[in-house]
């Protein structure tokens, strides 16, 4: 989450103005940020891992990870919180709602993209143009800035991972957008996912998600669950007869998140998304974008989702976070751990890649990390850190040895007996009879730690 609402970081700025030339420069002193191999530990501004044309299992490392910077945070978060007024002072942002502000926010972005050297970004609707006085002029604004979109993304070869609709921050949708129990609510939020997916495709965008900010519950006593879900369901396939309708291929992902805002989200957690696609018949038709730090929320291991969403064949793409394990509340920090990003790494790996999903930064700098230059170091060291994640995860996957402890620990479901349970070929009676004749098993090590310590190894 973020600062969406319109809270003004630079009131009346008029400095701002300097950035409306063709030409302005967003970020001077910055250069293109290179690889530099013997970097030293003070040198923040250099990749030190991150080498995107180094080769690894036959895929340069730019292919696997496929890196994404947020429009949202990066380039409309301001560090204002529940107690404090905005912090992040960007010297091109007057904190306005006109579209001259909208069009340096996104022209600073491309520059950002660039020196960064990533290749996507990502967006909502509302975070690139202010919205009008009604849908007409909504849809007018956001026309006008996705023309200057579609400029910087042909200049400059950057492309748009995937778009999605904000339907959580205005009013009107306090009490949901698609689970909202006045029907012209629901509307409203069709209307705005049909412009944006008409967006989406304009744009080339690889994904769409749904991320159901405020779908859910704050209390069980006003709400009939089943006839929310019903209508979520719904939305979703009037979602995708329309991206069939008008032809838009990206693939369609819904992003778990069990709460925050609302008390209680519908698409609590990856098995949670998973069992409701397979009751509503969807789950051919939507993938899932994953959010660690929303994992975390709900009470799972860093990478559970990323592994559960992956073992159903539904891993479409990652939301790159991390959240501090001594709080219970989604902090968006960047990912800086390198066992966190080996676990994803070897999910990813795994399954083939990732594409046409990626890893986007769904971070924010700390509202004390106040300088243009922690925008940079802050992406960077996430780069790195997934860069070195994903050489361990590629070793341990050559290696071989960790995979092959595994096969050994099931490896009574390949003959006999256990191999009739896995096909499907065994019933209760015959597994009775099996006992009767065989007795107690034996007992079997689940070596959990000596997993933990094979793994150790390649850190
Ligand atoms: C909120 C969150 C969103 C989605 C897109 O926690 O992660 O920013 O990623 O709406
Ligand atoms: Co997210």
């Amino acid at each position: 989450m973020s600062s969406f609402a319109p809270t003004s970081a630079n009131p009346g700025t008029s400095a701002a103005t300097k950035y409306d030339a063709d030409d302005a420069e967003f970020f001077p002193g910055i250069p293109k940020i290179p690889f530099k191999v013997d970097a030293g530990p003070s040198e923040t501004l250099v990749f030190k891992q991150y080498n995107p044309t180094e080769v690894i299992m036959g895929r340069t490392i730019e292919e696997w990870l496929r890196f994404s910077v947020c429009f949202w945070h990066t380039f409309r978060g301001t560090g204002a919180d529940p107690f404090g007024f905005p912090t992040l002072k960007r010297p091109w942002d007057d904190g306005s709602n006109s579209m001259a502000n909208a069009k340096r926010r996104v022209r600073a972005a491309f520059e950002f993209f660039t020196k960064l050297g990533i290749k996507h970004w990502t967006f909502h609707d509302r975070d690139i143009a202010p919205e009008g006085n009604n849908l007409a002029e909504t849809n007018k604004n956001l026309d006008e800035i996705v023309e200057l979109v579609q400029q910087l993304q042909t200049k400059t070869g950057v492309k748009l991972l995937w778009a999605t609709s904000n339907l959580f921050a205005h009013p009107r949708y306090m009490n949901g957008a698609s689970t909202n129990p006045d029907a012209h609510v629901f509307a409203c939020a069709a209307a705005q996912v049909k412009k944006c997916m008409e967006v989406a495709k304009k744009l080339n965008a690889e994904n769409f998600v749904f991320w159901g900010g405020r779908e859910g519950f704050h209390s069980l006593l006003n709400t009939d669950v089943r006839s929310e879900l019903d209508h979520m369901a719904m939305f979703f396939k009037m979602a995708l007869a329309y991206k069939k309708k008008i032809g838009f291929t990206g693939t369609l992902l819904i992003e778990p998140k069990p709460k925050e805002p609302t008390k209680h989200q519908y698409d609590y957690d990856a098995m949670t998304v998973i069992g409701f696609l397979k009751n509503y018949g969807l789950d051919k038709d939507f993938k899932l974008n994953i959010e660690p730090n929303h994992t975390t929320l709900a009470g799972h291991a860093y990478e559970h989702d990323v592994v559960l969403a992956s073992a159903f064949g539904l891993l479409g793409s990652i939301d790159s976070n991390t959240g501090s394990p001594d709080l219970g509340w989604d902090t968006d920090q960047f990912p800086m751990d390198h066992k966190h990003a080996s676990h994803v790494m070897k999910v990813v790996i795994s399954q083939g890649g990732i594409e046409p999903g990626g890893l986007n930064f769904d971070c924010k700098v700390r509202r004390e990390s106040t300088d243009l230059r922690d925008m940079f170091i802050s992406h960077i060291g996430a780069m790195d850190t997934f860069a070195k994640g994903l050489k361990i995860a590629a070793k341990v996957i050559e290696d071989g040895v960790m995979a092959k402890c595994i096969k050994e620990r099931y490896s009574s479901y390949k003959n006999g007996i256990g191999a009739k349970i896995a096909k499907g070929d065994a019933s209760f009676e015959e597994l009775e009879k099996y006992v009767m004749e065989h007795g107690e098993p034996e007992m079997r090590s689940g070596q959990q730690e000596n997993f933990e310590s094979i793994l150790n190894f390649y850190m």
